[in-house]
């Protein structure tokens, strides 16, 4: 039989702007009847890296086109592999399957493009924006905490057979991705190496005493960055803010696992609890009293139904017959609480100091407040870090907050 090629525009990679993507959203995805009369585009995007297009029709299909380019957004300076598209979508379908129904559905993921066709989540609203409008989501704790215990401890070598789960470290490593986390988020806020820091000016001397002079939480820094580089504990989603996270009163999807990578648990657990605290920064920059009592009781209770999740499932699931030794699994949580407090405290620092800053904060016009919120997430940022051993309870973090709240006036 002859064989026939067809000659695509989509044959090599380049970079698409939107004229060109509902052609190609027409090419890959030719099994929904699209309206071609009235198929139109927008792009999207919030994050730092990728281009994200909406496509849809009058006849109400669509489709949510993420597409990434071989510079970031944040800077065209930085180039990082466009892989992440491939890592993205493929853990997004793995993310599926131990937390059903909590992420969007990848209809294709296209590896010439770099570039994946997914569920249009258009009825929730970014996690990030609904908070600052001081919206509260009661299922919340509730959500995060079931995907991040099916997540995390499904593909530990707690459970998972040794070999599968070094065939997963193998298929999702990311240098680029985990040099910019190992840098921006786990060296920078502490010496600012690269002159990149975004520092408030009123705070600068604060920034100066306690994150650029202190040596202590330096050497405590140092040892969670080289836990990140060197525990591949499990499949964490490795950037899950509230900016990766959608949301509905009544569900949470999570998406946007670019950064995903084998490294500590904890890792993902205290990047919830910080971006729920920038939350709180702005609720209480803003007087909502009402919206700030839920961040405090978001927090608590994400901390204490991981725990009490985790330790059930570990009971149901562990297949390794040295994890159910007496007094490993106690071990191994603590462990995961330790880092849990400590990138509870890297993430509560480089979005304040960092490159990448937060909106929830960066938003507040009042200096004053905005000043006073931000030493706020340096000092609490700083005992998470430096007393990770006494962090255990969702209230242990509610005492920090509280604390460094005054400390910071
Ligand atoms: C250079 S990328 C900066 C940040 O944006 C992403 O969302 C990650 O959080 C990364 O650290
Ligand atoms: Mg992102």
């Amino acid at each position: 039989m002859k064989e026939v090629s067809y000659m695509s525009k989509f044959d090599h990679y380049f970079l698409m702007k939107a004229q060109d993507i509902i052609e190609y959203t027409l090419e890959k995805m030719p099994e929904i009847p699209w309206d071609q009369a009235s198929i139109q585009t927008k792009e999207i995007g919030d994050g730092n890296l990728n281009y994200v297009y909406r496509v849809w029709d009058g006849k109400g299909h669509s489709v949510i086109i993420k597409h990434a380019g071989e510079s970031l957004r944040i800077s065209d300076q930085m180039h990082v592999s466009v892989d992440r598209n491939r890592i993205e979508s493929e853990i997004l379908q793995l993310e599926d399957k131990y937390a059903p129904g909590m992420v969007p559905k990848i209809y294709f993921y296209d590896t010439v493009m770099s570039a994946c066709g997914m569920e249009d989540l258009s009825e929730y609203q970014l996690m990030r924006y609904a908070l600052m409008e001081h919206k509260t989501f009661p299922k919340f704790a509730d959500d995060i905490s079931t995907f991040m215990v099916n997540t995390l401890l499904m593909t530990s070598d707690v459970v998972m057979e040794h070999k599968a789960k070094k065939d997963l470290v193998k298929s999702f490593i990311s240098p680029e991705l985990c040099e910019i986390t190992e840098d921006l988020v786990l060296m920078e806020p502490y010496n600012d190496i690269k002159h990149e820091n975004n520092v408030f000016p009123p705070n600068a001397e604060f920034v100066k005493k306690e994150l650029y002079s202190d040596e202590v939480l330096h050497l405590a820094v140092s040892k969670l960055k080289f836990k990140f580089m060197t525990n591949a504990q499990a499949l964490m989603h490795g950037d899950l803010h509230t900016g990766s996270i959608f949301v509905k009163p009544d569900s949470t999807k999570v998406f946007d696992p670019e950064f995903a990578t084998y490294a500590p648990m904890g890792y993902d657990i205290g990047n919830v609890i910080a971006n729920l605290i920038f939350a709180y920064d702005n609720g209480l920059a803003h007087g909502k009293d009402e919206f700030c009592a839920w961040c405090l009781d978001a927090i608590e209770k994400t901390v204490d139904l991981f725990v009490e999740k985790f330790q059930k499932k570990f009971d149901q699931e562990a297949t390794e017959p040295m994890a159910k030794v007496k007094g490993f699994k106690e071990w191994y949580l603590n462990d995961i609480l330790d880092d849990t407090a400590g990138y509870c405290g890297t993430e509560l620092h480089r979005r304040t100091v960092g490159m990448a800053n937060v909106k929830d904060v960066t938003a507040i016009t009042d200096e004053g407040k905005r000043a006073w919120v931000e030493r706020l997430n340096i000092l609490c940022g700083k005992d998470c870090i430096l007393n990770a051993v006494k962090f255990r309870t969702g209230k242990d973090y509610v005492e920090a907050i509280r604390k460094a709240q005054e400390a910071a006036k």
